[in-house]
Formats: C-alpha cells, sequence, structure tokens
C-alpha cells in the first residue's frame, strides 16, 4: 500500500448531511417537490450538476429547464451549502481521521483527496487538515463522475502512485464501483448491505487504522 485516496464528504466530516439540507431546500423553494429521506443516499458521491439532474428527473422536470437555468439552480443549492459549511472547525473531523493521517504518514503513505465536491479544498481548509494531504484531485478536471474511476485515478496519478497500490475510503456505493473500477483496494464506511462491492467494510471511521487499510490491501 503505497497511497490512500480519501473521499470527502462523510468519510472525513459530516457534510453529506449539509448537502441533503441544501439539495431539499433547493427541491422544495425551485421546483415545489419535497425529496423524500432515501434520496440522500442517492446523491452520495454524485456530482453537483449530476445530482441536480437527478432531483429534476425525480420532480419529472428534465425538460423544463435551460441549462443556464439549471445551473443557476445548482449554483443556488451551492450558497446555500456554503452558509452551513462555513462554520465548520477541527472539532468536526470524524473521529479516528487524524489518527489515520499521523499514522499513514508515519507509514509513508501518501494521501490524495478524490472527493466529487469543488468545496473539498475550502472544507480540507476550515478542517486544518490541508497540509496533511499530498494531493486533491480536481473534480473540475475529469470527464465522469462517480461511478467512473475518473477522479480516483486523478488522485492516484497526482500522488504519482499506481492505483493498484492504492486503498480508496469510501461512503457511498458509486463511490465504491469508482474505486474498485480504478483497480485500487476499496475500503467502505457505513453499511455493508450498501457498500457490498467494498473489499472491507467498517461501521464507523473509528475503526479505520493503518493496520484495517493494511489487511484491506493484503486480503
Ligand atoms: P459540490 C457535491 C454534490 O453537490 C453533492 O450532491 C454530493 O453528494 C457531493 O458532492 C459528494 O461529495 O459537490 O456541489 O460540493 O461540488
Ligand atoms: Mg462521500
Amino acid at each position: 500500500m503505497q497511497g490512500v485516496l480519501f473521499d470527502l464528504d462523510g468519510v472525513i466530516t459530516d457534510t453529506a448531511k449539509f448537502h441533503f439540507k441544501a439539495w431539499s431546500r433547493l427541491a422544495k423553494e425551485k421546483l415545489g417537490v419535497t425529496l423524500p429521506a432515501s434520496f440522500e443516499s442517492d446523491l452520495k458521491g454524485i456530482s453537483r450538476i449530476d445530482s441536480m439532474n437527478r432531483i429534476l428527473k425525480f420532480a419529472k422536470m428534465e425538460n423544463k429547464y435551460s441549462a443556464d437555468e439549471v445551473d443557476a439552480m445548482a449554483q443556488y443549492k451551492n450558497e446555500l451549502y456554503l452558509k452551513e459549511i462555513g462554520k465548520l472547525t477541527q472539532t468536526d473531523i470524524f473521529p479516528g481521521i487524524e489518527n489515520l493521517l499521523d499514522e499513514l504518514a508515519v507509514n509513508k503513505v501518501k494521501l490524495s483527496v478524490a472527493s466529487a465536491s469543488k468545496n473539498a479544498p475550502f472544507i480540507l481548509e476550515k478542517l486544518g487538515l490541508r497540509e496533511q494531504f499530498d494531493a486533491i484531485a480536481d473534480p473540475a478536471k475529469v470527464a465522469h463522475g462517480k461511478p467512473a474511476p475518473d477522479i480516483f485515478l486523478e488522485a492516484a496519478a497526482k500522488i504519482d502512485v499506481d492505483p493498484t497500490k492504492c486503498v480508496g475510503i469510501e461512503d457511498a456505493k458509486a463511490g465504491v464501483e469508482a474505486i474498485k473500477s480504478a483497480g485500487a483496494v476499496a475500503v467502505g464506511v457505513g453499511d455493508s448491505n450498501d457498500l457490498k462491492e467494498a473489499d472491507s467494510v467498517v461501521a464507523s471511521t473509528e475503526e479505520l487504522t493503518y493496520s484495517v487499510l493494511e489487511q484491506a490491501f493484503r486480503k
């Protein structure tokens, strides 16, 4: 194991709930629909524009708006989301993550971020974690969002490690699929029924240690 590729939302910190809150408000205000709670997991790992399109499809309004109008709605959601995450501090880092980053650094494993979110650099700054990572893959630079492998391939390339020598960590089904398609080893965080394709699953970030990742890699 020479590299670890981290998803951010739902792995490093609990921002998935803020994404869903903002998407729900947008759906209600602009489209007049209520998103069911189950939609939260449907949007995990999915890029901003793909999330917007899924919501339009749910509302049966796929063809109602121009591309500019759709962009404006997605931007409005981001403004709502930014208000929520402006308050993030180091205390919002999920349990076990800081310890894991320290252990990986001691073991000279390179660390890269493979988030679908364009807000990843801002969030890492707020959490005081920017310096712990060797690279952040830019989702604006990849052709296809998760479940395509692109963002994980880019994250591995940015630390100059072959994807097959990397472990990826994800809380989303689409993310686990992306890791596997990239040829890396997938460790899921969450419900093992949702993340069946992962090589190994832990229930919470507290269980993520160097040795757990190493064992998943050797499996
Ligand atoms: P960004 C976000 C999406 O808006 C959100 O729906 C996804 O759940 C999240 O990425 C996954 O990490 O992207 O709007 O912060 O760029
Ligand atoms: Mg996630």
